[in-house]
């Protein structure tokens, strides 16, 4: 089949691609609906995907992976630098000849009786100068029908990268026999390349997303001045129709895509505020020719988690699954070919297929203390789906962000909101957070880990090198730059139940971080930052939230906090030379204010 492109870099790398694959034959994805619909036949005619209630679910899809198959997994994850100090010692390393060296026999007629899909695609709008190009070359149908949703996929994207530049990700994907063994998610930063086998999961083989738009470009921005960051940006509408922009970096499955698409409580809805949504899980950031730093959305359409989303939690998130959407490993009503997760009702189906493909009673194998959904379950819905969806969602500049807020899941220490000092304090916040595993990598969960700025699996270089990059991004914005929070909407109480509300009600933390960024409250200040006055957190309407209750999520406790310190002076020695001075400063103060 003929090329997309005149380009001859793209050429050259296919041509290769294919010499060492050796599909049966090559497709060239141009995007059109009619190609697209092609492959999803085909799929449904292979079992590769079911295809769901015309009617109630209009052109939706249903995935399963294998059992081992069903997360990220770090442990096979490689940042293979040409210098180890460059992966730095967060990262799994390896040299890249080695690395090569070792996957090529392993993609070598990997493709025989399989077709290759070649996909160009761009990681922001088309047009954008914030975005980039990549061109994942893949033996899955599922890869590209979920890049179809989450990127701009297609001839346009090489609309932006030209005739002639070099300057695209060039990304090898194979499912091979989906052999846990042989797993290996590898990115390359300085060839610009990622190869991905073994898997057909999600942000394994979803090259644009986790390995592309944070992976690699964490270490292109670093290189050209930006930023790529594991960040949600919204926009808060106020009364008077002004739009507030933030971004929010929370580890993964700690509440990225229900903050972005919150639906403000009534008492606020009532008064004129609602809440746009730009990006729920990447931003990229870049000053802008004002000085302020702006972020686009790379991505064009939601992996969301499935289970705990629900009418109430995250109407928005439910309302953009409901046509043209992709679920994987959710369980099945096979009464009406509609889905189910965990929490989206009360009513498990009754004539079930649970998420290994098992048919069950829904309600006995529910209350026999079994999932009928997997806990890491997704939909790949598209971002137009969205009734929130920002009218900025297409704007290749991006929105000006007035606020980056930090937080994790943290039973005990970190209180529901404070702010740093500035950024260089703002920048150890970051480097400090820590937050319970979740089931979106593979392992243990509910471990607290150190996760700065929730880039641990996701940033491409030296961590170290990573927080002068933030220092130095810092000095660039001066007076210009975003004001720098952290929350936590996961404290809990004696008998281990979040004490905050969350979801919705999030937006009344929202508010008082707007407040502080336009001056129009004051703080109290404390060790660890400024903090609100806890009657500065609206409370009215809440259902047994107080004030004082408030207050009670906005301790510091200080003998805790000094155990952490000393956490924190264990992590960073890791670092060694790397760490940067101002973050060891950073913690002599802290230090110093707790004692
Ligand atoms: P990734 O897509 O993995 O990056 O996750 P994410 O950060 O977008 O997390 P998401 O919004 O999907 O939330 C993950 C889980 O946390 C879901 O089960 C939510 O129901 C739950 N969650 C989200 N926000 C809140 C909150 O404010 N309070 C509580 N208690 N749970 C929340
Ligand atoms: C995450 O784990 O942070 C995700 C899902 O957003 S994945 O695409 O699998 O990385
Ligand atoms: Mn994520």
């Amino acid at each position: 089949m003929a090329t997309l492109t005149k380009n001859p870099n793209v050429n050259k790398w296919v041509d290769e691609m294919i010499s060492l694959c050796k599909p049966d034959k090559v497709v060239w994805i141009d995007g059109s609906e009619e190609q697209l619909d092609g492959l999803r036949a085909e799929a449904i005619s292979t079992g590769e995907m079911i295809k769901l209630n015309e009617e109630k679910l209009p052109g939706c899809l249903y995935h399963r992976t294998l059992p081992n198959d069903v997360a990220r997994v770090e442990d096979r994850t490689f940042i293979c630098s040409r210098k180890e100090e460059d992966a730095g010692p967060t990262n799994n390393w390896c040299d890249p000849k080695e690395m090569y060296a070792k996957l090529t026999p392993m993609y070598d007629g990997v493709m025989k009786g399989r077709t290759m899909y070649i996909i160009p695609y761009s990681m922001g709008p088309i047009g954008s100068p914030l975005a980039k190009v990549g061109v994942e070359v893949t033996d899955s149908i599922y890869v590209v029908l979920n890049m179809a949703i989450m990127t701009r996929m297609g001839a346009q994207a090489f609309k932006n990268l030209g005739d002639e530049s070099d300057d695209f990700v060039r990304g090898l994907h194979s499912k091979a026999d989906v052999d846990p063994e042989k797993r290996y998610i590898v990115q390359f930063p300085e060839d610009n390349t990622i190869w991905s086998i073994n898997s057909a999961y999600g942000g394994n083989v979803l090259l644009g997303k986790k390995c592309f738009a944070l992976r690699i470009a964490s270490f292109q921005g670093k290189n050209e001045g930006w930023m790529a960051e594991h960040m949600l940006i919204l926009g808060i509408q106020k009364p008077n129709g002004e739009i507030k922009y933030v971004t929010a970096a929370f580890p993964s499955a700690c509440g990225k895509t229900n903050l972005a698409m919150l639906i403000p409580p009534e008492g606020y809805t009532k008064r004129g505020y609602k809440v746009w949504t730009v990006g729920d899980d990447i931003a990229w950031l870049k000053p802008g020719p004002d000085g302020r730093l702006y972020a686009i959305n790379p991505e064009n359409g939601f992996f969301g988690v499935a289970p705990g989303t629900n009418e109430k939690s995250n109407y928005n998130a439910l309302a953009s699954t409901k046509r043209n959407t992709i679920f994987t490993n959710v369980a099945i009503n096979n009464d009406d070919m509609t889905v189910w997760w965990e929490k989206l009702d009360k009513n498990p189906p009754v004539n079930a297929t649970e998420w290994k493909g098992e048919k069950v009673n829904g309600p006995e194998y529910v209350a026999a203390g079994n999932k009928l959904a997997h806990p890491n379950s997704r939909f790949t819905a598209p971002a137009e789906n969205c009734p929130c969806i920002s009218p900025e969602f297409n704007n290749p500049q991006g929105v000006p962000i007035s606020a980056i807020i930090f937080g994790g899941r943290r039973a005990k220490t970190a209180p529901l909101v404070y702010q740093s000092f500035n950024w260089q304090h703002g920048t150890f916040v970051g480097s400090i957070m820590a937050s319970e595993t979740t089931a979106a990598a593979t392992g243990a969960v509910g471990v607290v880990r150190r996760d700065p700025m929730a880039m641990l699996p996701f940033c491409g270089y030296h961590m170290g090198d990573y927080w002068a990059h933030w220092l130095e991004m810092g000095k660039v914005l001066g007076d210009k730059a975003p004001k720098i929070f952290n929350v936590n909407w996961f404290r809990t109480d004696d008998n281990g139940d979040f004490i905050w509300p969350g979801y919705g009600d999030n937006m009344r933390v929202l508010d008082w971080i707007i407040d502080r960024c336009e001056g129009t409250v004051d703080a109290v200040e404390t060790p660890i930052g400024y903090e609100p006055k806890p009657e500065d957190i609206n409370v009215e309407g809440l259902d047994g939230i107080t004030t004082e209750t408030v207050a009670d999520l906005l301790t510091v406790d200080k003998n805790l906090w000094r155990e952490e310190a000393k956490g924190i002076e264990e992590f960073y020695k890791k670092f060694g030379a790397k760490l940067p001075k101002e973050m060891s400063d950073e913690l002599k103060a802290l230090e110093a204010r707790l004692a």
